[in-house]
């Protein structure tokens, strides 16, 4: 019976225990050229004992911006600074995987070049809410333009760079982020797409732009180091879709035929409750590689799923923020440091690589 804490090989990604840190969003790039910078490589380097560590969700294109201060991966500066993460991770024995982002409608004029609308599968405004620099508050996020069909094999171009590009820093592997109401559930969903071409209408033709998007990233990389995150049961982002079992079988039908390191499933709302296990189960079985489970897990849960075989490995969230060391407190019990939600976005040091470490951990 596998524990949480046995190694196991996600694709071609050895991981030295099922413990994954999930994408966390901290908005503490460098101002003006969204590059990360030595704070960020020691924030990630405090959590290399992880199995893996996924790093945040990066813009691959400055149009793919929607919150202040997130990290791009398509300048020198940008690829220069996740260079030093990545270093500071394997320098500390870890694994790290950058997410690809891209936004779609979840972002605010101010944040897009020229000032222009964000881009969306169609011009359907979200009711949610962003965080913009300047002034720096949380505003409305703006009504989108529709993407023209032309303008398509730019939008995967800008994907493929940012695949060379992650290669170019040094990442074990990527992420698409294809979760959270961004970009690509916009088009999968059919509450944001009503678009009359071929990347409308269907569900066939929903799923098409993921499914070209991965094969533009499985170009650059092997298969087996590329992962995909989908939230079928997210309402983040104001997303939302009439038949979402049969618009995610499809989707997830499409991604198997790839053979990916993993999928990646936010098991519920995201950051708020979980979904029927039912439902859970029955995703996964579409699936023909690893899988890792995520959304309000404990250690408890974690090791019940993981030893029950029904997943291979767990992201955990918000426990990495406060738990730099949290493989070595849910190995022995501890108890864990309690996050302070005024500093997860935003900021410096304070409340990003100032958490307490174990004791014996520290000794070590
Ligand atoms: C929280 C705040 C901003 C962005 C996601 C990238 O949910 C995010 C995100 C989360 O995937």
């Amino acid at each position: 019976m596998p524990t949480l804490f046995d190694p196991i090989q996600l694709g071609d990604l050895h991981l030295a225990n099922r413990i994954v840190m999930a994408p966390l969003t901290r908005d503490r790039a460098t101002p003006g050229t969204d590059a990360p910078h030595a704070l960020n490589a020691e924030y990630y380097a405090q959590r290399a004992t992880a199995g893996l560590l996924i790093a945040e969700a990066t813009q691959i294109s400055p149009e793919g911006k929607g919150y202040a201060f997130t990290p791009g991966i398509y300048s020198d500066a940008q690829v220069a600074g996740w260079k030093q993460v990545v270093q500071a991770v394997h320098a500390h024995g870890g694994r790290i995987v950058l997410q690809l982002w891209h936004v779609g409608r979840i972002s605010h004029t101010s944040l897009q070049p020229g000032g222009a609308a964000p881009v969306a599968p169609s011009a359907i405004r979200a009711n949610a809410k962003t965080f913009i620099e300047e002034p720096q508050s949380f505003v409305d996020v703006s009504e989108p333009r529709a993407l023209e069909t032309h303008e398509i094999p730019r939008l995967i171009e800008d994907y493929r760079k940012a695949a060379i590009n992650a290669k170019a820093a040094g990442f074990d592997g990527i992420e698409l982020h294809a979760a959270n109401g961004y970009l690509l559930q916009q088009f999968l969903c059919d509450a944001t797409n009503h678009r009359t071409d071929q990347y409308g209408g269907s569900i066939e033709n929903r799923v098409r732009l993921i499914v070209e998007v991965l094969e533009a990233l499985t170009a650059v990389w092997p298969a087996n180091r590329v992962g995909i995150r989908l939230s079928p049961w997210t309402k983040f982002g104001d997303i939302a879709d009439s038949d979402p079992v049969a618009t995610f079988n499809a989707a997830i039908d499409a991604i198997d035929r790839f053979g990916l390191a993993y999928l990646h499933m936010i098991e519920g709302d995201t950051g708020a409750g979980r979904a029927p296990d039912a439902e859970i189960a029955a995703y996964r079985a579409r699936f023909h590689g690893a899988y890792v489970a995520n959304n309000g897990y404990n250690g408890a849960l974690a090791e019940a799923r993981v030893e029950a075989g029904q997943t291979d490995a767990v992201a955990f969230g918000r426990p990495f923020i406060a738990n730099p060391d949290l493989v070595d407190r849910l190995r022995t019990g501890a108890a864990l440091n309690v996050g302070d939600q005024a500093t997860y976005y935003g900021g410096g040091a304070h409340g990003y690589t100032d958490y307490p470490f174990l004791e014996h951990a520290k000794a070590a």
